[in-house]
């Protein structure tokens, strides 16, 4: 299975995160990546396909702010990476705002998703992996792999969050319809709720949403994913969320998968896009779930058995250390 990468994704590496009341150090690392690549080795580069399939999904005022954000905190004088500190949720209205921290708020759903000097240039690249890991299937592989970094699925059309920036997942899922592989489903099995690909494709009924992840009424991101938003308007129905408890091990979690897969067999999906995080891992340092290395290997089998094509696109998982084997275990239950 062809892994695409582009070594600039790397360089994207905030110092530290607001977490629970301090600063701690930013979880999502560049060694992830590292991890991932040494483990599975055989990088393909991505190829430039350039902004027009990432325009198709975010908003193109976002998208002028997430590459200007830099500079105009550099301009400010600010020193260390851009963080908003004023969100307006009371009134979200668009307006013209010059400001670096009233644009900061406004193009952003937290606190804990700094900008630096190399954040553009390595979301810019991560998309271009999902891109070329959905051309890879266009052109005959059964399956391909894209190591996003940094991730994707809590960006929406017009928000940062969650260490995340451009929507991957999203932009690989519009990219297949474009190409002629769909009607798409996105799978997402990140132990967050992919808030963002939700939003993008609530009222789209051309993509059909599933997630599985903790409940947010324990977790991150809180405010979505709660098992009563089933998609808007046009798109009622084609969103699907399966919110489990802390502590759910693999037992726990099948039921869900099936469940998952079987609503995008009934819908018609004729390709996946996986949005993977390995942070279900039993010793993920952010997160809940009991997931064991060999569990990955059984949750990609499962997913690969219900016989579509597949563009994988990572997303979480801060258990560094294991991160390539657990990457490599899920991965391994497509070729097996
Ligand atoms: N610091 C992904 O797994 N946690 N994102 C913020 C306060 C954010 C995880 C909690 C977790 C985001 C792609
Ligand atoms: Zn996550």
């Amino acid at each position: 299975m062809k892994l695409f990468f582009d070594s600039r994704q790397a360089a994207h590496a905030p110092a530290r995160e607001f977490h629970n009341g301090g600063w701690t150090p930013y979880a999502e690392t560049p060694d992830r990546t590292a991890q991932i690549v040494a483990a599975i080795g055989n990088v393909t580069a991505a190829q430039d396909h350039g902004l027009a399939p990432i325009a198709a999904v975010h908003d193109g005022q976002y998208l002028t702010f997430l590459q200007e954000a830099w500079a105009a905190w550099e301009a400010a004088g600010r020193e260390g990476d851009a963080i908003g500190y004023t969100f307006p949720v009371v009134h979200r209205r668009r307006l013209d705002l010059t400001r670096i921290d009233a644009r900061l708020g406004a193009f952003s759903m937290d606190a804990s998703t700094p900008i630096t000097a190399d954040s553009w240039d390595a979301a810019y690249w991560g998309a271009q992996s999902a891109l070329s890991a959905v051309d890879a299937v266009a052109d005959g592989a059964r399956t391909s792999f894209a190591l996003c970094r940094p991730p994707g699925h809590h960006a929406g059309a017009d928000y940062l969050g969650g260490y995340c920036f451009l929507n991957n997942a999203a932009i690989a899922a519009r990219h297949a319809a474009a190409r002629g592989l769909g009607p798409v489903a996105v799978l997402d099995v990140d132990y967050h709720h992919g808030n963002g690909t939700q939003d993008i494709f609530l009222r789209d009924d051309s993509v059909f949403f599933a997630s599985i992840h903790a409940d947010p009424r324990t977790d991150y991101p809180f405010y979505w994913g709660h098992a009563d938003e089933r998609g808007e308007g046009a798109g009622a129905g084609t969103t699907l969320n399966l919110p489990l408890p802390r502590g759910t091990d693999w037992a726990a979690y099948r039921p869900a998968l099936d469940t998952a897969l079987a609503a995008i067999a009934e819908w018609g999906a004729k390709m996946l896009v996986v949005s993977f995080g390995a942070d279900t891992y039993i010793d993920d340092p952010i997160s809940g779930f009991a997931l064991q290395t060999a569990d990955f290997t059984t949750m990609g089998r499962r997913i690969a058995d219900a016989g579509l094509p597949c563009a994988i696109v990572m997303e979480g998982g801060y258990a560094v250390d294991a991160l390539g084997v657990n990457v490599a275990a899920f991965l391994a239950g497509f070729t097996d």
